[in-house]
């Protein structure tokens, strides 16, 4: 899962960043402090993971990974390529979601580029600059179609009706993500417009665990989502011996999900993703990220094609089932596991070995 990072400049995308991943990347108070993209993976923490590990004494645990894409910030031009954001913004085509970040934070320390903390205004400036990048890019596009279309070319005439939608609906002001069409949802996942991508909006406050109310309103009016992290205070705690800073937490009542969890947490939500294991015994147990729906068959190509390929069925137990009876052998035997087909719908939790055939 590749998550990008959107904001203005110094609004704390790389002190998420660093958050997240633990990277260590320059973070100041002056704008365009960071240049070139930078890229880093985090770990997805899942104390099931271990669980299932412990139980069946397995050494090596593998977690899900999720990535992070940090970019300059977003100045008015962006859009159209200007500036170092608006340069870097192409980074961001392959991302699975966006994270935009927003400035909700006092300290006068930390220059803003209009000198004043307008969460709302900044999201929308931001917003404005990703909607025109996506409509250069629709009409560069739709230029080359139309020429195609003229022959008559049935493929090119319907990528131009939905291109044209798609332009319209920016036009508008809307995001592509609320064009409601197949075809016109299809082209705009092909060229990776950044507005059609799910976007989790993440309020950068002092203290505040809830978002401004009228970021939250402008999140469910684009179709996204937002929370709400005191990131500074947070990579503060981070820093800290762990104990101590769930005791600081605790006090503070920073609430049972925090930080970097509920980063990551937050984009699963996005991207509705649930978790399924592999670890039937040693040597490897692991975590899998997948979409909430997917089918064993589509499951186990996550793991290798062949797995898809020659797929015959999957022996599947919920995880606290296999805690419970200790092993893969003891779980058989008391018949908590089940034999499930190719068809079978995997469940937040499962953990599965693939019976297959190449
Ligand atoms: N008080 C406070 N300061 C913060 C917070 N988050 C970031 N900062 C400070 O704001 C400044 C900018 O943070 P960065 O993470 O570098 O911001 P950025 O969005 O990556 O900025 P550019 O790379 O310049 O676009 C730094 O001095 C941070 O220490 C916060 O939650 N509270
Ligand atoms: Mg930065």
């Amino acid at each position: 899962m590749d998550l990008g990072l959107v904001g203005r400049a110094n609004a704390g995308k790389t002190a998420l960043f660093s958050l997240v991943t633990g990277a260590e990347a320059e973070i100041a108070p002056y704008p365009f402090t960071t240049r070139e993209p930078q890229r880093a993976m985090a770990d997805v923490p899942d104390p099931r993971l271990d669980a299932i590990a412990d139980a069946q004494d397995i050494p090596r645990r593998v977690p899900a990974q999720v990535q992070l894409v940090d970019i300059a910030g977003l100045a008015a031009g962006a859009g159209h390529g200007e500036g170092l954001g608006g340069a870097a913004l192409g980074q961001l085509r392959q991302a699975d979601a966006l994270l935009h970040v927003v400035r909700a934070f006092a300290n006068a320390e930390v220059p803003h580029p209009e000198e004043r903390v307008d969460p709302l205004a900044d999201a929308e400036a931001v917003d404005l600059e990703l909607a025109v990048a996506d409509r250069d890019q629709s009409e560069r596009r739709l230029e080359r179609v139309r020429k195609t279309a003229k022959s008559g070319d049935a493929a090119a005439i319907a990528e131009a009706a939905a291109l044209e939608r798609l332009i319209e609906a920016l036009d508008a002001g809307r995001p592509a993500r609320s064009v409601d069409d197949e075809a016109a949802t299809a082209v705009a996942a092909d060229m990776g417009l950044l507005t059609a991508k799910p976007v989790l909006y993440i309020a950068n406050t002092d203290e505040e665990l809830e978002p401004p109310a009228d970021l939250a309103a402008h999140a469910a009016a684009q179709g996204a989502q937002a929370l709400a992290l005191p990131v500074g205070l947070e990579l503060e705690l981070a820093a800290m011996d762990p104990e101590e800073a769930a005791e600081l937490a605790a006090e503070m009542e920073l609430g049972g999900t925090r930080g970097a969890d509920a980063v990551v947490a937050g984009a699963y939500r996005l991207l509705d993703l649930v978790t399924f294991f592999t670890g039937s015994g040693p040597p490897e147990a692991r975590a899998w990220p997948i979409r909430r729906g997917t089918t064993a068959a589509a499951a186990a190509g996550k793991i290798h094609s062949d797995l898809e390929r020659g797929f015959i069925r999957a022996e599947v137990i919920p995880w606290d089932d296999l805690v419970a009876a200790g092993s893969w052998a003891r779980a058989r035997e008391a018949a908590t596991l089940r034999m499930e087909g190719r068809d079978y719908v995997v469940q937040e939790g499962d953990v599965m070995q693939v019976r297959f055939n190449v």
